[in-house]
């Protein structure tokens, strides 16, 4: 490492090490229209909803995030202090496994790379475990995590998530599978080591890419 100037702070210095490894470059690749369906996926112009069979009710009033784990900065958040939160808006596509995928999603919220530049990750987090208000959990390397598109949302085309997408606030990756966007989160828990979530110990695909049709573990 070179010499250190004044205003080299802990923060530009995390920027430049992930510019360095390349993980703020992951995000969204731009496909020629004709490669834009996955294979295996069709196309749908509703929303379905899917879930456990329960839709949590988690209020703006009640809702938390806790962000913990391997991080310099931990934080706990209500709805008004994470909507205070620096606001992306990303438009993405869905590509769910069951093989329905879904256009154009206009999302706003907190980017993953500005909630990075907050907690600060420590050299050893290298995999995200994601928990939910009504048990579920995920899993990400922390480079998919980081991905230039994803954001923990909540807004959908302009209006607030609502109650059976997610709502009040969700997570959003989408150059993955659906599954790994966990609705209703209530924890980011940065790991040294992978934690397979809800769907990962039961046969989906450890990491989900649906260009590679990572549906299921062999
Ligand atoms: N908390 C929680 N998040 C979840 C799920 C869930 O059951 N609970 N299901 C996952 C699955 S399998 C999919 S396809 C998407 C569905 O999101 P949607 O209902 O908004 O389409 O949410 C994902 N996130
Ligand atoms: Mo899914």
């Amino acid at each position: 490492m070179s010499e250190e100037t004044p205003e080299d702070t802990k923060l530009t210095r995390t920027k430049r090490r992930w510019a360095e490894e390349g993980k703020f470059l992951t995000g969204r690749e731009t496909r020629p229209e004709s490669d834009r369906l996955p294979p295996g996926q069709h196309l749908v112009r509703d929303w379905p909803v899917l879930d456990l069979g329960l839709t949590p009710n988690v209020s703006e009033q009640s809702w938390r995030l806790d962000v913990t784990g391997a991080v310099e900065h931990p934080v706990s958040w209500n709805f008004q202090t994470f909507s205070a939160q620096p606001q992306s808006e990303f438009r993405s596509d869905i590509h769910c496994v069951t093989t329905w995928s879904r256009y154009d999603n206009h999302w706003r919220g907190l980017s993953t790379h500005d909630l990075l530049d907050i907690v600060q990750p420590r050299a050893e987090a290298r995999f995200v475990e994601l928990r939910a208000n009504d048990g579920y959990t995920t899993n990400l390397a922390l480079d998919d995590f980081a991905s230039a598109d994803a954001l923990i949302a909540t807004h959908w085309e302009g209006q607030p998530i609502t109650r059976e997408h997610g709502g009040p606030v969700r997570l959003v990756v989408p150059h993955l599978y659906f599954w790994k966007s966990a609705k209703w989160l209530n924890r980011i828990h940065f790991l040294e080591h992978d934690k397979p979530g809800f769907w990962e110990v039961r046969g989906y695909h450890n990491r989900g890419d649906p260009w590679k049709e990572e549906r299921y573990s062999d």
